[in-house]
């Protein structure tokens, strides 16, 4: 199997290249990915020699790079590609569009001209809005995102519904909850508190700091979509998350006792606009149609996660560059 993994650089994109490399030793990967603030080739050192693996880089809006590498004999394309921070989508709403919706659409035109055989949307749940104390996402929750960048998403994937329904290319798209654990930029919340904490800053908490995530080890992120890459039935949409639900100050506690740190170090910051209160995945539908399970509980996933980014303190030093810390000063600037 040939497979054009986009964002393979990224957090979960390389995550997911890794996890398959050693899954299916026989596979063939091409990673694109154009390599923005986001993308670190250094995640992907341990297989820069595997010739199963080959990175090219580019962006997934240049339509006739996309058409020459799908050319290629692809049979699968996973879309991981993506402008993925909500806080960037409030400063600067037009890369998002670009990337998450224009570039989808190029990479589903690809894919309907070579006949792929499937064509893996990876998506969000922020795409259904936000919940109250009650319910979960299920995969028939309307979509009402609130942030440019989940709208984005939401209308990538509604490009790709209609690719299906139009054109009859076998699709799937996956909608997984907040993701953690190694190589994820320190501008999400977990490893920014890891940062910070470290370094004996102040960890800024937005509003009262009672918002609900439901955290999900990217590892179990890459088996989902492995098992939606082999077994998805064509159009459908599967739901990923492992009923990890946190408040965002349980999440900040967690990381401070784990360092030692104080509990002082948290400060409460003004809110992010358009924040949803709570996020929570009702995962039935993969569990008992494809046979998912999450490997990882979340106590031991912390644990594992901020050893991580204690053994690898150059990785996250090395990438909080000129660049990040003018984002930095924009994001946080008017709140520190
Ligand atoms: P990330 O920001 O860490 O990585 C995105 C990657 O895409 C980077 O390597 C970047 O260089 C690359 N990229 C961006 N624009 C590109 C373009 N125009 N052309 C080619 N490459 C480009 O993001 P992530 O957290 O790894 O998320 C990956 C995907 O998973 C995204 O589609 C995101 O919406 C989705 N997702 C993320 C989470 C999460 O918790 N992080 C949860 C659910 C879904
Ligand atoms: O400094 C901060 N302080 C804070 O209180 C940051 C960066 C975040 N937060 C809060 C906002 C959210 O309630 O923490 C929560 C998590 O924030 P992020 O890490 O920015 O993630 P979120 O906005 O939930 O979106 C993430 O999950 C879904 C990913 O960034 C998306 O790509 C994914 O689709």
């Amino acid at each position: 199997m040939k497979l054009l993994v986009t964002g393979g650089a990224g957090f979960i994109g390389s995550n997911f290249v890794l996890y398959m490399l050693q899954q299916y030793p026989e596979y063939e990967i091409i990673n694109v990915d154009s390599l923005t603030y986001a993308g670190n080739l250094e995640n992907l050192k341990s297989v820069e020699n595997n010739p199963k693996h080959t990175f090219v880089k580019a962006d997934i809006t240049d339509a006739k790079t996309m058409d020459e590498l799908v050319s290629q004999g692809v049979d699968v394309i996973v879309n991981f590609a993506a402008e993925s921070h909500v806080d960037r989508s409030i400063l600067e709403p037009d890369v998002f569009v670009k990337t998450n919706v224009l570039g989808t659409q190029v990479l589903l035109d690809a894919a309907r001209k070579y006949e792929i055989t499937k064509f893996v949307q990876v998506s969000t749940d922020e795409v259904y809005g936000t919940l109250g104390d009650t319910g979960f996402f299920t995969e028939k929750t309307p979509l009402e995102p609130n942030s440019p960048y989940s709208s984005s998403k939401a209308g990538g994937d509604l490009l790709v519904r209609a690719y299906h329904e139009t054109f009859g290319l076998p699709v799937n798209i996956t909608r997984c909850s907040n993701n953690y654990g190694p190589y994820q930029f320190p501008e999400k919340l977990i490893p920014l508190m890891i940062s910070k904490a470290l370094a004996d800053e102040l960890l800024p908490i937005y509003g009262d700091g009672l918002n609900v995530r439901d955290w999900l080890y990217v590892e179990d992120h890459c088996s989902a979509i492995d098992l939606v890459i082999h077994k998805g039935k064509n159009g459908e949409v599967y739901n990923v998350g492992g009923h990890n639900e946190r408040t965002n100050i349980q999440i900040v506690k967690t990381i401070l006792e784990q360092l030692g740190k104080p509990e002082s170090l948290m400060t409460f910051v003004k809110d992010r606009p358009g924040h949803d209160r709570r996020y929570g995945i009702d995962p039935t539908k993969i569990m008992s149609e494809l046979g998912w399970k999450p490997k990882h509980n979340f106590e031991t996933g912390i644990k594992e996660t901020i050893a991580w980014y204690l053994q690898n303190k150059e990785w996250w030093t090395r990438i909080q560059s000129g660049a990040y810390q003018e984002y930095y000063a924009k994001q946080y600037g008017e709140r520190l």
